[in-house]
């Protein structure tokens, strides 16, 4: 498959795109109409530099979707069955977000700013335009709006040194799915512990595209000595940790139950979902951690289907090889009673090759 993209201004270009292109964009890709850089040559020893170093990821695809007005919070708690009544005004929420007949539309990372005043973080599906449908057809008081602001991940078992280069020691203490105030060219910016690995490590939510040239240039002088990259998300690193990607692991045919995000299913008064959700709580396949037994696995670009003893159960939806395991590690939609841990299956593969998969009781770390 070739890898290129004619660009135009559809494939939005990032305010981190000419510093990116800098340090080497090997291809990208489209996330939310915008580029999502690919940096490494070897996926693998990218992988093991994540694990050890510190790296900064333009993820500035993962678009913001700002929602203003006195009924910002009514307006979320439509669309999702995670009750966010008790967030606070520095916390951030991971939350799936369903369609009234209880079908995934994205998993974003929801921030709140003030009662009146949350941003959404997007994965890849067109949130902002079922936003605007809902405030028009409900007669919602909320202004929905993409803001200038664009995420990017510092992310690493360094990372916390690398901040506290730039911001000081009490980035230290900031807690998992927080954020706080830093200074970036003088304007005072949201930094949250998250990102999209579980190496630790920060998104810095830049808000202002005229002041990437400056953090950039700071991140990359404080990061001397410290083995600091350019990066984006590592395949192998969020299959390993079970970091799910919206349009590859669960799309528009999917609930929740089945996306594996049961634990956010709560039955909140507001959620439009609610009766839906209720009467498809026993999923009849569900997201699972797979084992196969290979060492060399090709990119997942179309379903594997698999099989229980000549009987398709399911399919793979993303996989890689893992150093660190020394196996194939994968995300797989098995159909239930194929969804035991331990259990084996056939994985029919891109070529004409079959390999042998087993059911994990959970991902890897
Ligand atoms: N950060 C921000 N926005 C994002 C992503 C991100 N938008 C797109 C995409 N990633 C959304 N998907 C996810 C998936 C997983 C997590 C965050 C966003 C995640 N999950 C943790 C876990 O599963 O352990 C924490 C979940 C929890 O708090 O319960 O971090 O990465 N800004």
């Amino acid at each position: 498959m070739p890898h290129f993209i004619t660009p135009s201004l559809r494939t939005r270009r990032t305010p981190f795109s000419r510093w990116v292109e800098q340090k080497g964009v090997k291809a990208y890709t489209v996330y939310n109409h915008m580029l999502l850089p690919t940096l490494f040559e070897s996926l693998e020893e990218d992988c093991a530099h994540l694990k050890r170093a510190v790296q900064v990821w333009d993820v500035s695809a993962q678009r913001q979707v700002e929602l203003k007005g006195c009924h910002a919070e009514r307006l979320l708690q439509m669309t999702t069955p995670r009750n966010l009544a008790r967030m606070r005004d520095d916390q951030c929420c991971y939350v799936p977000m369903v369609s009234p007949d209880g079908y995934m539309l994205n998993d974003p990372v929801v921030i709140r700013l003030a009662p009146d005043r949350f941003r959404v973080s997007l994965a890849d599906s067109d949130m902002l335009f079922y936003f605007k449908g809902l405030v028009a057809g409900f007669g919602l008081d909320v202004a929905v709006f993409e803001p200038d602001v664009s995420p990017l991940a510092i992310q690493g078992p360094l990372a916390n040194d690398l901040a506290a280069k730039l911001w000081g020691d009490k980035v230290r203490d900031l807690r998992f799915f927080r954020h706080m105030k830093v200074d970036v060219g003088g304007k005072g910016m949201l930094l949250a512990r998250s990102g999209w690995s579980k190496q630790g490590g920060f998104e810095l939510y830049l808000d202002g595209a005229e002041y990437a040239e400056d953090l950039w240039k700071r991140l990359f002088e404080a990061g001397e000595g410290m083995d600091l990259r350019a990066g984006c998300p590592n395949g192998i690193e969020r299959i390993e940790s079970g970091l799910l990607s919206f349009g590859n692991d669960m799309t528009l045919s999917d609930t929740p139950q089945q996306a594996g995000l049961g634990r956010y299913v709560q039955d909140v008064p507001g959620c439009l979902a609610n009766d839906a959700l209720k009467a498809m709580a026993r999923p009849m396949r569900i997201i699972r951690a797979v084992e196969i037994a290979a060492h060399d696995i090709p990119g997942c670009v179309s379903p594997w289907p698999l099989w229980m003893q000549g009987k398709r159960v399911g399919e793979i939806r993303s996989a890689a090889y893992s150093p660190e395991f020394e196996i194939g590690v994968a995300i797989a939609m098995i159909d239930a009673p194929a969804w035991s841990p331990g259990t084996l299956l056939q994985v029919e593969g891109p070529g004409d090759e079959w390999l042998e998969a087993t059911v994990r009781p959970g991902f890897w770390r």
